[in-house]
């Protein structure tokens, strides 16, 4: 119960903006208002500029019209009830584990991709974090080869995080680092590997064929391997994070998403727009720039941090 309270805290730190633009201006509208058309089109409006997306406003603002009409609802302040509902109801239990090599088997590898600036390198500084403190042993591979001090900026974490970095040349074939990276995990035993990759746009078709042959070269060194690949997606990008979604999805093959930089700026609202745009999980999301600052995705703690009081917590 204190570590739930904690998490939605932390969360409704991160989601401070949503609250305070989206949830307090909308508790404020349906306040002491009786609910007819009008007001639906004002939560309809609200919904939309959250970032919420099209699609899955449609189907809210549907489910709130049918309870209306039904005369289930006909109070405004009980549409937030309503909403937080049919909002939780979106993510049926669906599998946000990170998939983890067979037991027995070591190591497990994730590759981490996403455009330039998404945060990958600070996610996986997250990440690493996060398994350490499980007591797991982990190593990183610096397949960013393409940018200038990518490769020092991932061993500054690992300094700090304590763990190894495999690297190549700068300008070299990231598939080759990944090779080594692959082969070290395996003769030291990590339980993890992580591979960061350079930035790139899921329109560049040579380099999304790289992440294909990246892939597969660390599929030959590890049996199952990557056996997670995540999409690193900047939560303030949003209906561009969508398309990136899809796109990277198709290209490689996507098992998750870490959904980064849901404080400052970001609209929580886009969680749900990008829930509905694809069937890849949200499996973690970043809520500040530390090693520290990452949850694992809970839709239920999520709805409701994004509902809190401002001064609740
Ligand atoms: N506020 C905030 N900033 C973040 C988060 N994740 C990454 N950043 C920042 O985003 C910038 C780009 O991150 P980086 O990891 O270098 O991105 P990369 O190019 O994808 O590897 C850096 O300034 C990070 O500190 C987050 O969850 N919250
Ligand atoms: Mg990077």
């Amino acid at each position: 119960m204190k570590l739930f309270k904690t998490i939605i805290s932390k969360l409704g730190q991160g989601l401070a903006k949503t609250r305070d633009t989206f949830v307090s201006g909308l508790r404020s509208v349906l306040l002491g208002r009786k609910l007819d058309e009008e007001l639906i089109l004002e939560i309809e409006r609200r919904l939309l500029q959250a970032d919420v997306g099209v699609q899955a406003t449609t189907k809210l603002i549907d489910s709130i019209r049918a309870d209306h009409r039904s005369g289930k609802l006909t109070k405004g302040e009980d549409v937030l009830e309503h909403l937080k509902r049919e909002l939780k109801a979106m993510w049926p239990p669906a599998d946000r584990e990170l998939r983890m090599a067979p037991a027995g088997t070591r190591p497990t590898v994730i590759l981490v991709t996403g455009v330039n600036g998404a945060g990958k390198t600070t996610s996986i500084a997250k990440l690493c974090h996060t398994f350490r403190s499980q007591g797991k042993a982990v190593m990183l591979g610096a397949c960013d080869t393409f940018r200038a001090g990518a490769v020092r900026q991932l061993e500054i974490w690992a300094e700090r995080l304590g763990v190894e970095v495999v690297k190549g040349q700068q300008g070299g074939d990231p598939a080759a680092v990944a090779f080594d990276a692959c082969t070290a995990a395996k003769a030291r035993g990590a339980d993890i590997l992580i591979l960061d990759t350079a930035g790139r746009l899921q329109t560049q078709d040579p380099l999304m064929r790289q992440l294909t042959k990246i892939r597969s070269v660390i599929g030959r060194q590890i049996e199952g391997g990557p056996h997670e690949t995540l999409l690193v997606l900047d939560a303030t990008a949003g209906q561009n994070a969508l398309r990136q979604a899809q796109e990277f999805d198709k290209a490689t093959g996507l098992t998750g998403i870490f959904l980064s930089k849901l404080d400052g700026t970001a609209k929580g609202g886009i969680v749900v727009a990008i829930k509905e745009a694809t069937s890849i999980p949200v499996k973690f999301i970043g809520v500040g720039e530390t090693p520290e600052d990452v949850q694992p995705f809970d839709p239920d703690a999520f709805v409701e941090a994004m509902f809190s009081e401002p001064d609740a917590g």
